[in-house]
């Protein structure tokens, strides 16, 4: 077997975006195209931190090759061990457990989330540190650095390489491991969980699931823990076989694409908990029978209800959420008494915080949570948590909602989308925002007065770095606000996303629908913005 120095030219563009660098599947395809990442990868580690990665991905189309490509140019540069998950497939927060267990110097994730893959559609590929973070940007930016310099990448001539369970191989200076994708993360669940408890509440019919994979990576996660562990019967499990272009689906866990799910659990047969998971298994979405438990509230309740999670008995210390997820959690924190970070989107900015044990328990609005047994966000790992409450509190989630309410006033929230932008008007409307700041200020919508504009900039308070330019903010002098900031996850034209918040007070008030609560605000949102004048958008494309 040779390794060889492949001579190759920097691609434009491979820069990472909120989650790592995201593309359409004939980008990856190009040749080199993928190696030069990986290269950059590699250089940017040091020396001495080459010793174990691991890789794997959500097995959409092109992970398998991917996966090849990948340890072709592992063992071309030496990597003395590199940890692969069966068939190529883990799910993001077990590719996190995995680093933090073996501990790896960090490792290679594939995946566009929760994209559609399949030909013409999206691929994605993220490195993560040795704590098991998505990379901080000074690290990506590194990595970018690279990306657009580099002359050459090492790749080894392997022969097809069979990542069936328990197979080791021993090419040049590597060690190639398969491992079972679930058994390490299956074990972490059964450390952090009382499964003895919730499996009670199930045989006893007082706790219920369904859960929808979404043809994704969580199948069989959800497989083992669920059904083998936790005894729920097969008509439990929905779409639990991951397939390569997701059924054809679009693998995002909200009310939109997973509306099989969301409509049974609006009918008198649903379960206790309905819950479904994203490609990479890291989101989740939480429905109770005739309840939508939106991502903001659902981190809002677990926090309030930590007490019936084995995991955070011990209390909470401290809790985070990205800019734009809603308040709900703050005043929980506030009521615990415990200190709530406040940081950009993207899961990175956790990373540091739970290093230092500041925090135990972060979420962001696009149906993402976790806790500190991992640094990403973790789809099952919710649905534990979830299944934790109820079983413990015995209570439906509809009425855990209406308490918590109650006692802490309602975050009305949603985010409305608009997709398919050109790069530049997007920009425009949000440079406007702020260059307008005079004439926004003090304007009214529902009785509410604009009260400031603001661009959210964050110092990292563990290494003081700072992320600028984190979205727009209105706020209202009730606390409501507006949120504008721009994706960074597409693979072709740009998404606006604003986020619309309404805290209300008033139990009486408390019983309507988010979407159509927050309509007015989202056209007074449209309006200052001039997303219409410029765009010619008038309405969002998108309302979860
Ligand atoms: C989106 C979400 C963000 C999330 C990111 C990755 O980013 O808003 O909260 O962290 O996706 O999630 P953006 O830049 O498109 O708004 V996943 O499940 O794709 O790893
Ligand atoms: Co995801």
């Amino acid at each position: 077997m040779d390794i060889r120095p492949v001579a190759t030219k920097p691609f434009a563009g491979q820069k990472p975006g909120t989650s790592g660098l995201r593309k359409k599947v004939d980008v990856f395809q190009q040749p080199h195209y993928l190696a030069n990442f990986v290269q950059s990868i590699v250089n940017s580690l040091p020396r001495d931190q080459r010793d174990c990665l691991v890789v794997g991905g959500d097995g959409r189309y092109f992970n398998a090759e991917a996966t090849q490509i990948i340890l072709q140019v592992l063992v071309g540069n030496g990597i003395k061990q590199v940890l692969v998950g069966a068939g190529g497939l883990l799910s993001t927060p077990a590719v996190s457990h995995l680093i933090r267990k073996s501990n790896a110097n960090g490792g290679i994730v594939l995946s566009a989330s929760h994209n559609p893959g399949g030909p013409g559609k999206d691929f994605g590929i993220k490195f993560n540190n040795a704590s098991g973070s998505p990379a901080p940007e000074a690290v990506t930016q590194a990595i970018y650095q690279n990306t657009q310099s580099i002359s050459q990448y090492l790749a080894a001539d392997l022969p097809p390489v069979d990542l069936a369970v328990g197979e080791e191989y021993r090419f040049a200076e590597t060690t190639i491991k398969v491992v079972d994708s679930v058994d390490d993360y299956a074990q972490l669940m059964q450390s952090l969980f009382d499964f003895d408890k919730i499996s009670e509440a199930i045989q006893s019919t007082r706790l219920s699931l369904c859960f929808d994979g979404m043809h994704a990576v969580t199948g069989p996660y959800a497989t083992r823990i669920f059904k083998d562990l936790l005894g729920l019967p097969d008509r439990a499990l929905k779409n639990c076989v991951a397939l390569a272009d997701f059924g054809g689906g679009h693998p995002d866990p909200n009310r939109v694409y997973a509306r099989e799910l969301y409509d049974f659990m609006m009918t008198d047969e649903a379960p206790e908990l309905g819950a479904a998971s994203d490609g990479d298994g890291d989101r989740n979405m939480i429905l109770g029978r005739k309840a939508f438990v939106s991502p903001s509230d659902s981190l809002a309740l677990i926090a309030q209800h930590h007490q019936s999670i084995p995991q955070f008995k011990s209390g909470l210390v401290g809790v985070a959420r990205s800019m734009p997820t809603s308040t709900a959690l703050d005043r929980v924190a506030q009521h615990l008494n415990v200190s709530c970070y406040e940081t950009p989107t993207g899961w990175k900015f956790f990373g540091n915080l739970l290093d230092e044990g500041l925090v135990r328990l972060c979420g962001e609005e696009s149906f993402g949570t976790s806790g500190d047994h991992v640094r990403e966000k973790d789809g099952v790992w919710t649905v534990l948590c979830w299944l934790s409450i109820l079983a413990d509190l015995q209570r439906p989630v509809s009425e855990l909602l209406r308490q918590h309410w109650t006692a802490f006033g309602r975050s009305y929230y949603c985010r409305h989308d608009y997709e398919g932008l050109e790069a530049d008007k997007a920009q425009t409307i949000m440079d406007q925002l702020v260059r307008n700041r005079g004439s926004i200020l003090g304007r009214m919508v529902n009785g509410m007065t604009v009260s400031d504009v603001n661009v959210f900039s964050y110092e990292d308070p563990v290494d003081g770095s700072v992320a600028h330019n984190q979205g727009v903010r209105v706020q209202f002098d009730d606390q409501s606000r507006v949120v504008y900031r721009l994706s960074g996850t597409g693979t072709d034209a740009a998404t606006l996303r604003v986020y619309l918040e309404q805290i209300e007070r008033d139990a009486t008030n408390q019983g309507a629908d988010a979407i159509e609560y927050n309509d007015v605000l989202g056209e007074f949102a449209n309006h200052i913005a001039q997303i219409r004048e410029v765009s010619g958008l008038s309405q969002p494309s998108v309302k979860t």
